[in-house]
């Protein structure tokens, strides 16, 4: 009896490891924004709103703008914007956060489908012509109306950019009447450590902008970037393109979301543009990629814990623990290098 009960624990641990791996026919594909169909397009925006119409789950007192489930994502991406970029933690902070959203996406809503990707590099040559923001039924909604006093992009440190060519509200498709509610937040922000103000998380409902700015994405999101980043010896180098930790620069990452503009160019409240997760799966997958080159050597990192890699900040390791607020539990950064291991199973095409 007791052998019996001991072969029956044996058997039952084997297939539960067996269930938990990975293999790239179990993984979940993550495609171009272009390689879906009309279906699987409207499939996608009809789960971003079913997001917006599921409760918050954060106390409303504390965080007033927190309106819907799509809030709690953006709460936590101001709680830790101090942490997560222009470091050492950009990559697998966002990495967990993607998935976060794929999953909630997938448990919540009902959604059957992947986190799509936006390929900068296809749109690098005439971004107005991009399927992801034509503004038809199957977009994520268009360009911002014109608004001659938008303010001219720059970093908080006094380097500026050609601006955009919109500015205000986006004028058609799906995200037309879509609600923003927290932000916007001065960039100065950023380079305070301390835990930022409580006015962060207020409630200031307005339209979602954009101002598409074809200066970014020619310069810094072409193929001649993608290919300079697959060819990176290091995460150093890689980062150097993608996101490095001096402030008074773009890159990749900073590009695309200056690309987008209006309410994707706010550092702190970002992902209330529906783009931005393609952006960020976008980045995901060109890290993907540079690891797959190398998997044994390329769980690599350089950078610190702290926004701008201050000198005395503690520096990034795998045991590094990351956390994600009311999402989900904290993860050790070693549990993020990896696609299709720690729970993980997603592939790009
Ligand atoms: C940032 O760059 C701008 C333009 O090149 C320059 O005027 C400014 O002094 C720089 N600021 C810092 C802090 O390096
Ligand atoms: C952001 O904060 C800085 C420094 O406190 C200030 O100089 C700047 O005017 C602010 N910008 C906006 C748009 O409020
Ligand atoms: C990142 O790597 C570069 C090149 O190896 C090194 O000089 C730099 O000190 C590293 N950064 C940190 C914060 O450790
Ligand atoms: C914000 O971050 C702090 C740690 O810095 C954490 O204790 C808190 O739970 C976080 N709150 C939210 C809403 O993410
Ligand atoms: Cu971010």
């Amino acid at each position: 009896m007791r052998i019996l009960r001991l072969i029956f624990l044996v058997a039952f641990g084997i297939s539960l490891t067996a269930a938990a791996s990975c293999t790239p026919e179990k993984a979940l594909t993550r495609k171009e924004w272009r390689e879906l169909g009309s279906t699987e397009r409207t499939d996608y925006i009809d789960a971003i709103w079913c997001l917006r119409h599921l409760p918050s789950t954060l106390p409303n007192e504390e965080f007033p703008g927190a309106r819907d489930r799509l809030d709690d994502f953006v709460v936590t991406h101001i709680n830790y914007t101090n942490m997560i970029h222009f470091n050492g933690i950009l990559l697998p902070w966002h990495r967990h956060f993607v998935f976060l959203w794929e999953t909630a996406l997938r448990e919540e809503c009902g959604y059957k489908g992947s986190v799509p990707y936006w390929n900068w590099a296809l749109d690098a040559d005439n971004l107005f012509a991009s399927p992801v923001f034509d503004g038809s039924a199957t977009s994520l909604s268009d360009n911002g109306v014109y608004d001659p006093n938008e303010p001219i992009p720059c970093t908080p440190t006094g380097k500026c950019f050609p601006r955009g060519t919109g500015g205000g509200c986006v004028q058609s498709g799906p995200f037309k009447h879509f609600p923003v509610h927290l932000g916007p937040l001065n960039a100065s922000l950023a380079r305070s450590y301390r835990p930022i103000p409580r006015y962060a998380f207020d409630y200031n409902p307005r339209c979602l902008s954009r101002s598409l700015n074809p200066y970014f994405i020619s310069n810094y999101n072409n193929q001649r970037e993608v290919d300079k980043m697959l060819a990176a010896n290091s995460i150093s180098e890689f980062l150097a393109i993608m996101s490095p930790s001096e402030q008074n620069t773009t890159s990749a990452h900073g590009a695309g979301h200056g690309t987008v503009g209006g309410s994707m160019s706010d550092l702190f409240v970002s992902p209330q543009d529906p783009s931005f997760m393609l952006h960020h799966a976008m980045i995901d997958r060109v890290w993907a990629q540079w690891q797959d080159q190398d998997p044994a050597n390329r769980n690599a990192l350089n950078g610190t814990t702290i926004i701008f890699d201050p000198p005395d900040a503690p520096l990034v390791t795998l045991d590094t623990l990351v956390e994600f607020g009311v999402l989900a539990p904290s993860r050790e950064v070693r549990e993020t290098m990896d696609p299709m291991d720690y729970g993980y199973c997603y592939a790009y095409t």
